[in-house]
């Protein structure tokens, strides 16, 4: 199964929760609140915890690419990968982004849409548009929304086999573990149902279980 823990709170200490949850996820997501709140050198030590799985910075970077790669910079040594909006386009912007982080040997992940429901507002409607940039672009991942698998499952069908499907809004906005993964996602991005509960590690193990579960169904 897969699953991302999102680590976002700026008051909180995460480093015993990231080594209790170390052998059972694939991953650690870190928000801006939690990088500007503690600092990039949190991420740093947070990741001497846990030095196993892929470690995103998601920075939901919207800028030009000189801006994008000086802010990506700051906190690029210690995580995998780097999220970015896709409605910024190629070039002078993502293209840049995308060369800096091959020449880094770190992966580029492209928001494709939201799983907030403003996202109808906009993001539904440039759908089209930004899975033209994101098939050009071709980044190691794209992120999707949980809220909407059918979302998740046209844009599978778009885009093939090859891109990485990050999928958030599992558990506190309202998706239930699993229906991501069953529309097509590889990964299920969670944050506060795991780390708001008082045992997130019997919390991620439950995810686990409801994604095999689902699946199987
Ligand atoms: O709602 P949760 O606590 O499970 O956190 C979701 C995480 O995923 C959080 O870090 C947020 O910034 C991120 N995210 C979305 O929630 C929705 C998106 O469309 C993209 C990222």
């Amino acid at each position: 199964m897969s699953l991302i823990v999102a680590l976002d709170s700026p008051d909180r200490e995460f480093g015993s929760l990231v080594e209790d949850l170390c052998d059972i996820v694939d991953g650690f997501k870190l928000g801006l609140p939690l990088l500007m709140g503690r600092g990039v050198d949190y991420a740093a030590r947070l990741r001497s915890r846990c030095n196993r799985g892929l470690w995103i910075a998601d920075l939901k970077l919207a800028d030009i690419g000189h801006v994008m790669k000086l802010t990506t910079s700051l906190v690029v040594e210690h995580v995998d990968a780097v999220i970015a909006h896709g409605f910024v386009g190629i070039q002078g912007a993502l293209g840049e982004l995308k060369e800096f982080l091959n020449s880094l040997g770190k992966k580029l992940v492209v928001v494709a849409s939201m799983s907030h429901p403003g996202a109808r507002e906009v993001y539904d409607k440039a759908l089209p548009l930004i899975l033209n940039v994101i098939g050009e672009l071709e980044p190691w991942g794209i992120v999707a929304p949980a809220t909407r698998p059918q979302v998740i499952t046209s844009i599978r069908e778009r885009l093939g086999d090859s891109v990485t499907i990050l999928s958030p809004g599992v558990g506190a906005q309202g998706a239930e573990p699993g229906a991501a993964i069953c529309a097509g996602a590889d990964y299920e991005i969670v944050g506060r149902l795991i780390t708001s509960s008082n045992d997130p590690r019997a919390a991620a193990l439950a995810v686990k279980d409801a994604q095999k579960q689902r699946l199987q169904a």
